[in-house]
């Protein structure tokens, strides 16, 4: 018997503050944009919005630094606005989940400009501090935007850690403050109406002992220390339980066993957890920095166990793109014509939103954005991007400056962080003066405005695929089987519940592909749920996706 939630059943909406919608023309998307927009939003058919952090921080890592908690960033508007948005969003039904940025802050935050000050300050101890060694840091371990995670500091002689960028030391969450601080974050936050909380690396807070004297990556030896989970049932205990919210763990480096521990049904810690193996199937020697094209094999074999490994016991985030991540058309699909851009966005819609789990669409996916055609560094803006091209352009030689850049267009944050295109207005109507960060050229034909008018958008295929969900039990409910799991260019599943099943089948490749086994798997009575294409055809054409639905006989 399946447990119901309504964050089962819900769709979620990422939206990256910055680049949404900009209100006021100082060229930064900000909280009244976003008010202007729920419309849109409500019309999509989604329902809850997650929102990137719009706290007060010195954005150097595009917010996730943040130096108070409890405060917006003026950039993005006011507690006021803020306010209003949790209203508006409620008013129509929709509910709003917050970042929870918690692994660090930023360096400008009061807590750490105290910690800093001295060795015996009671603040010392909130942050991760040790002396050097040999002149240099404690150890070479390295974090996860390139460079040593050690920075030393002026002040007392004493390294920081940090994960991530020198400016977000990390929070030492072995001291009982700092998780009582937290709390009451979370607990102000959730009092004041928020729906829940995305948490960013939060299997990151907890440093195994050994990590901390280790040599390695950051990324790969502070992912699930031996305390995260007594922290994360101390903070379900005294916060989440409270409520009734969704939360969702970003969680690198968790396999689908330890993902039961994060988000299992009775595991008293989190909803759900964001899964990397997905995001890491084209990677390689430098992680993403190369030209790697997956393998739909490999994509389906990662798929397929996350489905039915948490089946019964946890749930699945199902994303094929955020704001760290390249367009998921750009990458899963095809977005070198403008017919495979469409049909390849509407195929990998279906093919995920027809899974096990709760879809997150990220925002521009449900018009099919495409990566950016990046020239120079100059339109870059994302640290992780110029730290690697340091590190492996200008300290090592591993690729020349024309490399580089193909490997940015290919995987650079950036892509996924230029402004919302809304319409063929000047810079796609984001803004009346100088966005942030360039707009995509294609503005002027991949708009909101353009495909709202067409029914065969991807826009509009958005709406529909999202209101099946809402017709059909089995499209949350059902349970997973995959088909043909060695086929390279067709992924196919069925998904059953009770006595009725559904059928998806979707062609990833620019190939006509005929199929005809498919027939002996049809439901029994089968009806067309939905399709990319306008009419009927007994081969697999170029990107074509379909849903049968009927009975399980
Ligand atoms: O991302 C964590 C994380 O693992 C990223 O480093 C990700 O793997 C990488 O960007 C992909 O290239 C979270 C946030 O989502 C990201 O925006 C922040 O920069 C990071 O944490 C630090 O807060
Ligand atoms: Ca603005």
């Amino acid at each position: 018997m399946e447990i119901h939630n309504w964050w089962k059943e819900a769709v979620v909406y990422q939206i990256y503050p910055r680049s949404f919608q900009d209100s006021n023309g100082d060229g930064i998307g900000d909280i009244p944009g976003i008010i202007d927009r729920l419309d849109y939003l409500k019309d999509l058919g989604i329902d809850i919005i997650w929102l990137s952090p719009v706290y007060q921080s010195p954005n150097v890592d595009g917010g996730y630094d943040i130096s108070d908690y409890q405060a917006i960033s003026q950039e993005f508007g006011t507690m006021k606005d803020m306010e209003q948005l949790l209203q508006q969003a409620h008013l129509r039904g929709l509910r709003v989940v917050m970042d929870l940025v918690v692994n660090h802050t930023s360096d400008q935050h009061v807590w750490f400009i105290e910690s800093r000050r001295s060795k015996d300050g009671p603040k010392r101890d909130w942050y991760i501090w040790r002396d050097g060694c040999d002149g240099g840091p404690p150890n070479r371990m390295s974090s996860v935007f390139s460079g040593s995670a050690w920075t030393p500091d002026e002040e007392t002689g004493q390294y920081y850690l940090h994960l991530f960028a020198k400016e977000q030391p990390d929070l030492n969450w072995e001291n009982g403050e700092v998780r009582r601080a937290v709390y009451e974050i979370m607990r102000w936050w959730l009092d004041m109406g928020i729906d829940g909380f995305r948490m960013d690396v939060i299997n990151m807070i907890s440093k195994p002992a050994g990590a901390l004297a280790s040599d390695g990556g950051a990324g790969r030896e502070c992912v699930n220390g031996p305390r995260v989970h007594e922290y994360l049932r101390e903070m379900n205990r005294e916060v989440l339980s409270r409520y009734d919210i969704m939360t969702v763990g970003e969680t690198p480096g968790v396999a689908v066993e330890e993902a039961k521990k994060y988000g299992g049904f009775d595991s008293d810690e989190l909803s759900m957890v964001f899964q990397f193996e997905l995001m890491d199937v084209d990677a390689g020697v430098y992680g993403k920095w190369n030209q790697r094209r997956y393998m739909l094999t490999d994509l389906k074999r990662i798929l397929s166990q996350w489905q039915t490994g948490l089946e019964g016991c946890a749930w699945n985030s199902l994303f094929w793109s955020n704001h760290d991540q390249p367009r998921a058309v750009s990458r899963f699909g095809d977005d070198t014509s403008e017919e495979s851009r469409v049909l390849s966005a509407k195929m990998l819609a279906t093919c995920l939103h027809m899974m096990q789990g709760t879809p997150y669409i990220y925002q521009g996916e449900e018009l099919g954005m495409t990566n950016m055609p990046f020239n120079s560094l100059k339109e870059i803006r994302d640290i992780e991007t110029f730290n690697a091209y340091r590190e492996l352009v200008c300290e090592n030689s591993i690729y020349t400056h024309d490399e580089m850049m193909a490997r940015i267009r290919k995987s650079g944050r950036d892509n996924a962080r230029t402004p919302m295109q809304w319409s063929s207005a000047p810079n796609g109507g984001f803004t009346d003066g100088v966005p942030w960060i360039g707009v995509n050229p294609n503005y002027t034909s991949v708009n909101a405005a353009v495909q709202m008018r067409d029914p065969e958008s991807v826009l509009s295929y958005y709406k529909r695929i999202i209101r099946l969900r809402r017709q059909y039990p089995v499209v949350v409910y059902g349970s997973y089987s995959p088909l043909w799991p060695d086929d390279e260019k067709i992924f196919a599943y069925t998904r059953s519940l009770n006595d009725m099943r559904m059928l998806v089948i979707c062609n990833f490749t620019p190939d006509t592909v005929e199929r005809p086994d498919i027939e002996s798997c049809y439901p029994k009575d089968a009806e067309l749920l939905i399709g990319n294409y306008p009419f009927p055809a007994k081969a697999l054409r170029p990107f074509e996706a379909r849903v049968y639905y009927g009975g399980a006989a």
